[in-house]
């Protein structure tokens, strides 16, 4: 007789690289839910599990021998893998990938090499006390003064790619002012400032130690003893709703209260103080998707000249990218992240990028410093033409066959 549930499991036997150790106390799996309908994609994502590629038979996460537990007993067949520990820091093959120190020390490279167009900024500290650095890169001096750009990376800790395209975004920038005529003149009309790294805390812990850890959140000390924060669930607009957990210990945790973590509370008073700020990218990976609010609800936000102007956005940049477009809330329900905020507060047309790669099975949060540069390659042509589209994102509707319904303010 077939059981309700069927588990399949693959250990993994990758321990002859040197130097690794594996952690008997923390298993972590790669999870398959097999999923009928959004609706049972969202109970997955209610029951506090980080969905991470949605496939349209099925869901993947990553999750801990709990978080199988409770799909079991939600009646979900599934199969899982269990996943090598690996690294020490970055492990050698990806020490490519920047961690705390060597951002700062990029930045600062930035900010010295270019400082007639870059200067480095910090938003304010992490919960324990690493800096959360930026850079503002403008043609002109005076801040607030020019349409501004706002892009942001690794809200979540084990997604260190969101971190390195933002930075090669801010090097691309400062490299190419002085000999492309297009940066110079983008820069020269448009402000563009970039905090790669908005969770340190979550992204050192994620390294340091014997293994990736796969964390995802802030390293909060709960009341309970538990750890961290979902930061994209922290953030003001629906908090507490679908797809955030009330559980300490659930990946999507929510927290005690919208904007109770410093680095949201960071994100939050920085953006509000650039007072030019109209377009903004949140970069996380991974599946490849190009995203728009709303996310916390199926709702559309509630001006449909915004909706046509996400999605006419949205698009566009997906023809560059080749990432599949669509309002996050297609994907799945999620109250409080970054772009539902930054739009309901600040009318700020805001996006997240899932990066590469397609899904787990191409390597996941981790697919390798070989993935830096196609990534980046693809993504430069989406932050330019967002860079461009700060000085009116609603311009974006007079472009090609869009603007049917002629809404064009
Ligand atoms: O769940 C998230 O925070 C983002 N995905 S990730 O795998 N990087 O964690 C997606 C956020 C998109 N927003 C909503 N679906 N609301
Ligand atoms: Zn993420």
């Amino acid at each position: 007789m077939l059981k309700r549930s069927v588990a399949v499991l693959f250990i993994s036997l990758i321990w002859n690289v040197a130097g690794y150790a594996r952690n008997q106390e923390n298993k972590i799996f790669s999870v398959r839910a097999f999923v009928k309908s959004s609706e049972e994609r969202n109970k997955i994502a209610n029951a506090g599990i980080a969905i991470d590629k949605v496939f349209s038979d099925s869901v993947g996460f990553i999750g801990t021998e709990d978080e199988i537990k409770k799909i079991k007993s939600l009646g979900f067949n599934f199969k899982v893998m269990e996943l090598p520990q690996r690294g020490f820091d970055f492990p050698s093959e990806d020490k490519a990938f920047h961690n705390h120190t060597e951002l700062i020390s990029a930045l600062n490279n930035i900010a010295k090499q270019h400082s007639e167009i870059a200067q480095r900024f910090s938003i304010g500290k992490s919960l324990e006390g690493r800096e959360i650095a930026g850079i503002r890169i403008s043609g002109k001096a005076k801040r607030d003064s020019l349409p501004t750009a706002v892009f942001m990376g690794g809200h979540h800790a084990r997604e260190h790619l969101s971190i390195e395209i933002p930075l090669k975004i801010a090097e691309y920038l400062a490299n190419n002012y002085q000999t492309n005529s297009r940066i110079k003149e983008l820069l020269d009309t448009r402000e563009v400032v970039i905090v790669p790294m908005v969770n340190p805390d979550g992204a050192e812990y994620d390294i340091n130690s014997d293994s990736y850890k796969y964390w995802r959140k802030n390293r909060r000390k709960n009341s309970d003893g538990t750890y961290g924060v979902d930061l994209n669930r922290n953030y003001g607009k629906g908090f507490g709703g679908a797809g955030s957990s009330s559980s300490s210990s659930s990946d999507t945790y929510h927290g005690v209260s919208a904007f109770s973590e410093p680095e949201t509370q960071a994100v939050r008073d920085w953006v509000r103080g650039r007072k030019k700020a109209t377009v903004l990218l949140s970069f996380h990976t991974f599946s490849e998707l190009v995203l728009w609010p709303f996310g916390h609800t199926n709702d559309e936000v509630p001006s449909q000249v915004d909706q046509l102007v996400f999605e006419t956005m949205g698009k566009k940049m997906a023809t560059w990218n080749k990432y599949t477009p669509q309002k996050s809330s297609a994907l799945y329900l999620a109250a409080g992240d970054t772009t539902d905020w930054a739009y309901d507060e600040l009318k700020i047309f805001a996006f997240t990028f899932e990066l590469s790669p397609d899904s787990m099975f191409s390597g996941g949060f981790y697919p390798g410093a070989t993935a830096i540069e196609p990534t980046f390659n693809a993504n430069i042509e989406p932050a330019l033409y967002l860079i461009d589209k700060a000085e009116n994102p609603y311009s974006a509707l007079k472009e090609g066959p869009n603007d049917p319904l002629q809404l064009i303010p």
